[in-house]
């Protein structure tokens, strides 16, 4: 991958001290400690999910085998290639350790209202951001994702979902509207989960590699989800019973195989999320055409909103930057610093 820093030092800072505050609420709890003996050579394996101290890791064979994890790792979310060790005797409920994560090439953060800034899934390449027509499409929403999207070094992929709801007048009013972001290479699918317009392309894009859907509410994730694998929403509804977990399951994390190769995360996590974290300075970097007029506005300090002598301002008026990014940058400064809670 070709993509410039994956975090901040900001972001670096903070989950650091995250971790550590997990980590000494686990020795608290009394993580298990394996016996030297009871544990076979250390081999790779693939995180699928990851609930409370235990993480479901996939062996090089396909096998799943739910593990614990050293008190010495700090973090292990869906998608984490680790090295484990295998228990001598299997029991059928915890059967392994996982000893080491290894590096992560990409990784979403969420910010929990409660906790913090907490990792959410690793090693994702594709961030699928879903839109509709229905409910109303908000391209402010859709700057939001690909801000998030930016700054965390995962592709991203716009896909406007229910196209079948599209007369002719809408759909060319619509295709404009996209120009804008094909205009920043950004790769626009418009597709319907009922109808099946467009499926077969957006499978070219998931076929290798790990991809992850976000989006509001409404626009068809699962649909879409259930479209690419059949057999899902049977699987879905049997971990939400087998946990018997209440609330907990909605925000359980997934890694799946699609039938036609490529992983997809299923991440209720991470559908919907805040830019919390984020600094207004990040922001303005996530705004892509934005960054070959940074550093050129009179003042070190500008804030691109009414300084004078700003150069994105400045663009915008030559038509160099949209108007409409612009005022959706604008959009999204301003609600950063109103919802945001105390600790971020
Ligand atoms: N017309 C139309 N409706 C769709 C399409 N995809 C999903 N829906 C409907 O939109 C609603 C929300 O879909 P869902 O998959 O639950 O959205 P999610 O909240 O993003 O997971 C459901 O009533 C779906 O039947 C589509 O391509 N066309
Ligand atoms: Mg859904
Ligand atoms: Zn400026």
């Amino acid at each position: 991958m070709t993509k410039k820093k994956h975090l901040t030092q900001r972001q670096h800072d903070r989950i650091a001290k995250n971790e550590q505050r997990r980590l000494q609420r686990n020795a608290k709890k009394g993580a298990v400690d394996w016996d030297e003996q009871l544990l076979l050579a250390p081999e790779p394996g693939l995180v699928l999910s990851r609930f409370g101290q235990h993480a479901d890791v996939e062996d090089a064979q396909g096998k799943v085998i739910r593990c614990s994890m050293r008190r010495t790792i700090s973090s292990v979310v869906t998608g984490d290639t680790v090295i484990w060790r295998r228990s001598t005797q299997a029991t059928g409920s915890i059967d392994g350790v996982i000893e080491a994560v290894e590096e992560r090439r990409s990784v979403l953060l969420r910010p929990d209202f409660y906790d913090g800034l907490k990792p959410v899934a690793a090693n994702i390449d594709l961030m699928i951001i879903v839109s509709a027509i229905l409910p109303a499409l908000s391209f402010n929403i859709i700057d939001r994702y690909l801000v998030a999207a930016e700054m965390t070094g995962i592709k991203p992929l716009l896909v406007i979902n229910k196209a079948d709801l599209l007369d002719e007048t809408a759909q060319a009013e619509l295709e404009q509207q996209l120009a804008l972001y094909r205009q920043l290479n950004y790769t626009c699918l418009l597709l319907s989960a009922n109808s099946g317009q467009g499926m077969s392309t957006l499978q070219e894009y998931i076929h290798s590699g790990t991809s992850i859907f976000v989006g509001q509410s409404g626009v068809g994730k699962s649909s879409l989800m259930n479209a690419l694998m059949p057999g899902l929403a049977a699987v879905t509804r049997e971990v939400s019973t087998l946990s018997g977990l209440g609330q907990h399951t909605t925000t359980v994390s997934r890694l799946y195989h699609l039938p036609e190769g490529g992983e997809l995360i299923d991440s209720p996590g991470i559908r919907e999320f805040a830019l919390w974290h984020l600094s207004p300075e990040e922001v303005t970097q996530g705004f892509i055409e934005f960054r070959p007029w940074l550093g050129r506005c009179k003042f070190r300090d500008c804030k691109h909103i009414t300084d004078p002598g700003c150069a994105i301002q400045h663009a915008v008026a030559e038509n160099a930057i949209s108007q409409e990014r612009y005022d959706s940058y604008l959009k999204i400064l301003t609600s950063m610093t109103q919802d945001k809670p105390n600790h971020f």
